[in-house]
């Protein structure tokens, strides 16, 4: 037994409190280098989101000194009303895009219809600029979620439906940004998740969760019970499952706070279908796909109920669908409860 600690490089940083040392620049760079063809493009448009992130996280940061909490005094595309920092965070990532050159289209929550960028670039973008923007007021933490796809159709033509309408099985990467108690950036390409928290005195994302991968189990249920009596009979049997192994319900209604904390300590995310939103309220493509994405990549599930989310296949840009999603236990347990159709009791 070793009696005196030794003093190893490793755990004198660790008690002074320093940060991992790898910035998100660097861990990009030697990622791509790991593909030997690898154009570089999509390296550059990981840097950009982190680019807009900053600003955001600034402007998130002062935004009650600023004056710019609250409502825009206009409706998205969904009939919500926009908060002012839904659209200035939107015009943050768009400028991003468009600067970048990187992106031939995208796709926001924020705009009714696409936004066609640089014809001869070859990824397409599909955003959440601001989720939880109902939070904001309340200084509750929010996020952005995106999802890059490449192209199908030639560089230098316009962009066409069989781009933007790709299922989520073909995210080329997929993160989300929180920007909570620290801001953090959360992404994949496909080989596991990483994760960079901000310091914002140096400007840098610094890696600080390396190879994410969520408990197989876990103990939190994550969803708004205020809207029980709306839902099928197969997810109140579950939330009673729930009740019966004394989980611990968690909801701030920032589906990335929520998304976020159950990936990491184990736990389940649910937007079933209730009366006023049939579909579920979550939107597949700029919402939905990416989290699935990332939590597949972690090791749990996410499903619609009956289908794999990544499955799904897409027929217009702002589609709804319910959406469960976390620890791979809790979500089997949830498809066994599912065994009736997902129609909301009340309809
Ligand atoms: P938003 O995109 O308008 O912000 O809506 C999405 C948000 C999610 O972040 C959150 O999980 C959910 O809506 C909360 O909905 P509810 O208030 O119905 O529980
Ligand atoms: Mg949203």
């Amino acid at each position: 037994m070793n009696v005196y600690p030794i003093k190893t490089e490793a755990n004198s940083s660790q008690q002074l409190g320093q940060p991992v040392g790898v910035t998100l620049d660097r861990f990009i760079k030697r990622k791509e280098g790991e593909f030997p063809y690898a154009s570089g493009e999509l390296s550059q448009l990981l840097r950009d989101i982190a680019l807009a992130a900053k600003i955001v996280h600034k402007e998130i940061s002062r935004s009650g000194l600023l004056g710019i909490e609250g409502a825009f005094g206009r409706e998205n595309v969904q009939g919500e009303s926009q908060q002012k920092l839904d659209v200035i965070a939107n015009i943050r990532f768009t400028r991003a895009f468009r600067n970048g050159g990187e992106v031939c289209a995208m796709i926001s929550e924020e705009d009714e219809l696409l936004i066609p960028m640089n014809q001869d670039a070859s990824y397409i973008v599909a955003i959440d600029p601001l989720d939880g923007s109902s939070n904001i007021d309340a200084n509750v933490s929010i996020g952005t979620i995106f999802s890059i796809y490449r192209r199908k159709s030639r560089r230098g033509t316009k962009v066409k439906n069989e781009d933007l309408l790709q299922a989520g099985s073909e995210q080329v990467a997929a993160g989300y940004v929180l920007y909570g108690s620290s801001t953090m950036l959360v992404y994949t390409t496909g080989c596991g998740v990483n994760g960079f928290t901000y310091e914002p005195s140096l400007g840098e994302f610094f890696l600080s969760h390396p190879d994410i991968k969520t408990p197989k189990d876990g103990k939190l249920y994550s969803i708004n019970e205020g809207n029980y009596h709306q839902f099928d009979r197969g997810i109140q049997e579950y939330i009673k499952f729930c009740y019966r192994r004394e989980m611990s319900s968690r909801y701030i209604g920032s589906l990335v706070a929520d998304f976020h904390r159950n990936l990491l300590k184990g736990g389940v995310y649910l937007y079933p279908p209730t009366r006023t939103n049939p579909d579920g309220k979550l939107r597949l493509i700029y919402e939905c796909n990416a989290l699935a994405f990332i939590v597949e990549q972690a090791g749990g599930q996410a499903t619609d109920g009956k289908r794999r989310i990544l499955d799904l296949q897409p027929n217009c840009l702002h589609e709804r669908t319910p959406l469960f999603i976390g620890s791979e236990l809790l979500v089997n347990a949830l498809k066994n409860c599912l065994i009736t159709d997902l129609r909301p009791t009340g309809s």
